[in-house]
């Protein structure tokens, strides 16, 4: 346990750590640091997620969350509630979405230190880990000072100190409970005192190393990592329009191409989706708009990428009066049930859409008929049917996400089907 937490804790009823938002980050950061022996409050608006994670259980599909949630809860070192506590640290883990015109939208950060700072005595340390725009960390601490004109963030002025730092959430969505462990951390603290804190506090279960930076490094630095992998998607991606132009398999040329020891080119797919990559990139375009063009030219690629997959699918339906199409997957990407900015979940609506006389059957192995998501279940031309049933019926099978569960399929049944393969899933052969 670090120094700073067990100094404020000892003798009082604070928690060591309240983690604001309990979402695919906040969840699992606090699981992790109750598993230290932390006591560590989980804060999330939503009642419903504050009596799962009670209830020691986990509102969305993550492997091996469950088992830390559910051990920490049962250890009386993890709780949930929907008011923010005294604690001696608190992390905030709460969306940080884009807005119609691409900016930030920090209405939840707003909302998250509005819960804190009611709460505060001086001396805390309040770590931001939403990914966030350049000068978000200062906005937070803006806010905490408004309501609590008392304090400070530097102590300049003799008033008692909050101690701020961003540090950005780096784990991969599938493998978060590995990576919150392996993963290198950096740290920007307002001041050397909170960075020196933030790297206790993560030291507690972090085994990568943990850099240290100032804030506007570290707020660039996630973007920089999520904007790196979407240019390498959408040059994926642009290759596989190329292709089809082409006539070219584009998996084969990819692997042909992969062969050489300098180039490593990515999977193409039916675009980019996720809370990160199809999001971040935009907060550096806003920020430095003029010089900003091939991160806002790749977030381009990547976003006409599910229109180029309808195109293909009505072309593939053209002529036949009543199409069957059985797509395969809502989820941004494989084996999770993460729908959200998810290009099937796009390529769906808009076929829909595009195509009245089509009956869609959507296949989603990872939820059940009554978990169908709000945004397709309400359209008339679609609905839930089992993997293999949605196959059987269709005449044409679009698989939009690389599910494992779709392995199961067998290919015998794929046979005399047009198949939309969009991730390069089932090879050559049903491309
Ligand atoms: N995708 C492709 N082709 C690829 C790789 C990905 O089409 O070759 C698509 C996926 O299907 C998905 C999207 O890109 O729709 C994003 O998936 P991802 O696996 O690349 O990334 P995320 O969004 O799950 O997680 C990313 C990670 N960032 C990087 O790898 C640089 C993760 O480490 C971050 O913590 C996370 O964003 C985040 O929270 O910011």
């Amino acid at each position: 346990m670090s120094t700073l937490i067990s100094e404020r804790t000892s003798g009082s009823d604070r928690a060591d750590v309240a983690v604001v938002g309990l979402g695919y980050i906040g969840l699992p950061t606090a699981a992790i640091l109750a598993t230290t022996g932390l006591s560590v409050v989980g804060v999330d608006v939503n009642q419903g997620t504050v009596d799962a994670v009670n209830n020691g259980l986990v509102p969305f599909v993550e492997p091996d969350l469950g088992i830390h949630v559910a051990g920490a809860v049962s250890q009386g070192a993890l709780r949930a509630a929907t008011t923010t506590p005294r604690a001696a640290a608190y992390i905030v883990a709460v969306p940080t979405p884009f807005m119609a015109d691409k900016s930030a939208d920090l209405s939840y950060v707003r909302a998250a230190a509005e819960g804190i700072a009611p709460q505060l005595l001086g001396g805390e340390l309040v770590i931001l880990e939403s990914t966030s725009p350049p000068g978000t960390t200062q906005r937070l601490g803006d806010y905490l000072l408004e309501l609590r004109p008392d304090l400070s963030l530097d102590g300049s002025d003799g008033k008692p100190v909050v101690h701020l730092a961003h540090c950005p959430e780096r784990v991969l969505p599938g493998r978060i409970m590995i990576e919150i462990v392996t993963n290198d951390r950096v740290v920007g603290g307002l001041t050397r005192h909170a960075s020196e804190a933030a790297r206790q506090l993560y030291q507690t279960f972090c085994q990568g190393e943990i850099h240290i930076t100032d804030v506007a490094t570290a707020e660039m630095s996630k973007l920089v990592e999520n904007a790196y992998r979407d240019v390498n998607i959408a040059f994926a991606n642009e290759l596989s329009v190329i292709s089809d132009t082409l006539n070219i398999d584009v998996w084969e040329l990819i692997r042909l191409a992969n062969h050489h020891p300098r180039v490593n080119i990515l999977s193409p797919g039916p675009g980019v989706g996720g809370h990160c990559i199809a999001v971040d990139p935009w907060f550096i375009v806003a920020a430095d708009p003029e010089h900003a063009n091939l991160i806002r030219t790749a977030r381009e690629v990547n976003d006409s990428k599910p229109g180029h997959v309808v195109d293909k699918i009505l072309a593939a339906i053209e002529g036949i009066e009543a199409p069957v199409i059985a797509c395969l997957g809502l989820a941004f990407k494989a084996n999770i049930d993460d729908i959200r900015e998810s290009p099937a979940v796009e390529i769906v609506q808009r076929l829909a859409a595009a195509a009245t006389h089509a009956q869609l059957l959507v296949a989603t192995p990872l939820r059940d008929r009554r978990n169908l998501p709000s945004v397709v279940s309400g359209i008339a031309n679609v609905e839930w049917r089992e993997t293999q049933d949605a196959v059987d019926a269709a005449g044409v099978v679009v698989l939009l996400v690389d599910h494992d569960r779709f392995r199961e399929i067998p290919t015998e049944s794929l046979e005399g089907k047009v198949v939309v393969d969009t991730r390069g899933f089932w090879g050559k052969k049903h491309v």
